[in-house]
C-alpha cells in the first residue's frame, strides 16, 4: 500500500491495519489474525476509538496487579507482536515480567520469528520457543496448552492480550491472576479474566506502563486495595452501557 496521508480521516486506523499486514508478510501473523483484527476494529469503532473511563479503571487495576505480582508473564501472539513489539518490551521491563510466545495456531517457525522480532525490539529473553522447557496445561484445548515451565506455567499473573476463549478460564482454574486486553467486552476471555481492559492494545499498553510508573511508589496495601475495589463484571457492564449510549447517539 502507498503512503497513508495524515489528512485521511481514518489515517490512524489504516496505519494500525498496515502494521498487521506487514506482520503477516513477515511471517508473524496468521491469516486468521487479519480477520481477528477486523473484529477488533469493529468494536473499536463502537467505542469511538478512544480509551473509555471504564478502560482507565481497568488499567489502574491491571497496573496495581502487575506491581503486586511476583512472577508476571506477558503472553504474546502474532497480532500482539506485529502491533506493539516496543510496548511489550517496555511493559516487561516496568513489571519485571517475562515475555512468552504462546500461539493459538501453533508453529515452531512462527514462534521463532516472533521471538527474533521481539529481541530486535530490545528484549534479551523470550520464553516459549525451547522444547526443553515445554510443558502442557491440560485444561486448555488448543495449541495454547503448550507453555514454558519458566513462564506461564510458573506465573502468578498472566497478561493475555487478544485472546480467543478457553485459555483464560483454564488459567483461572489453575490459580493464576489474569489480565485481558480485548476490544470485545462480550468475549469469554473478557468475562473470565480478573481484569479486562476493553481498549485497543495500541492505546492500552502505553497507558498501563504510564500507570505503573505512577503507582510504583504506592504501598502494597494501597495496591491491594486498588485491585480489591475493582469489579470486572460491573466494569464490563458499564462498558457495554457506554457502547449502547454511543451507538444511540450516532443514530440521532
Ligand atoms: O497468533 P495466534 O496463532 O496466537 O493467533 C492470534 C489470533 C488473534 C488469530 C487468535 O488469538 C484468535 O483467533 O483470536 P480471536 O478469537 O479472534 O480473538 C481475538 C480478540 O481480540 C477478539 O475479541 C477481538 O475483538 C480482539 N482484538 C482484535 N484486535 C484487537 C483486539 N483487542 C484489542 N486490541 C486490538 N488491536
Amino acid at each position: 500500500m502507498g503512503k497513508i496521508s495524515p489528512r485521511h480521516p481514518r489515517a490512524e486506523s489504516l496505519r494500525i491495519r498496515e502494521r498487521l499486514v506487514e506482520g503477516f508478510k513477515a511471517g508473524l501473523v496468521v491469516p486468521e489474525g487479519l480477520a481477528a483484527h477486523g473484529r477488533g476494529e469493529a468494536f473499536d469503532y463502537i467505542l469511538g476509538e478512544r480509551t473509555t473511563k471504564q478502560a482507565e479503571r481497568a488499567i489502574e487495576a491491571a497496573a496495581a496487579m502487575l506491581l503486586l505480582a511476583e512472577r508476571p508473564v506477558i503472553s504474546v501472539n502474532g497480532n500482539v507482536a506485529a502491533l506493539v513489539p516496543v510496548e511489550v518490551v517496555q511493559l516487561a521491563k516496568a513489571a519485571n515480567a517475562k515475555i512468552e510466545v504462546n500461539l493459538f495456531h501453533g508453529s515452531a517457525k512462527r514462534e521463532a520469528a516472533i521471538a527474533r522480532w521481539l529481541k530486535k525490539h530490545g528484549t534479551r529473553e523470550v520464553l516459549g520457543t525451547d522444547r526443553k522447557f515445554s510443558t502442557r496445561i491440560k485444561e486448555v484445548h488448543s495449541d495454547r496448552r503448550k507453555v514454558d515451565r519458566r513462564g506461564i506455567a510458573a506465573a502468578d499473573a498472566v497478561v493475555v492480550p487478544l485472546e480467543d476463549g478457553d485459555r483464560t478460564e483454564a488459567l483461572k482454574k489453575i490459580g493464576k491472576h489474569v489480565i485481558a486486553i480485548d476490544l470485545n467486552p462480550m468475549s469469554r476471555t473478557a468475562r473470565a479474566a480478573d481484569v479486562t481492559v476493553v481498549d485497543n492494545i495500541v492505546r492500552a499498553l502505553p497507558l498501563i506502563i504510564k500507570t505503573m510508573k505512577r503507582l510504583s511508589h504506592s504501598t502494597q496495601t494501597t495496591l491491594r486495595e486498588t485491585v480489591r475495589n475493582f469489579d470486572n463484571k460491573t466494569n464490563l457492564a458499564a462498558t457495554f452501557k457506554f457502547m449502547l449510549k454511543w451507538l444511540r447517539g450516532l443514530g440521532k
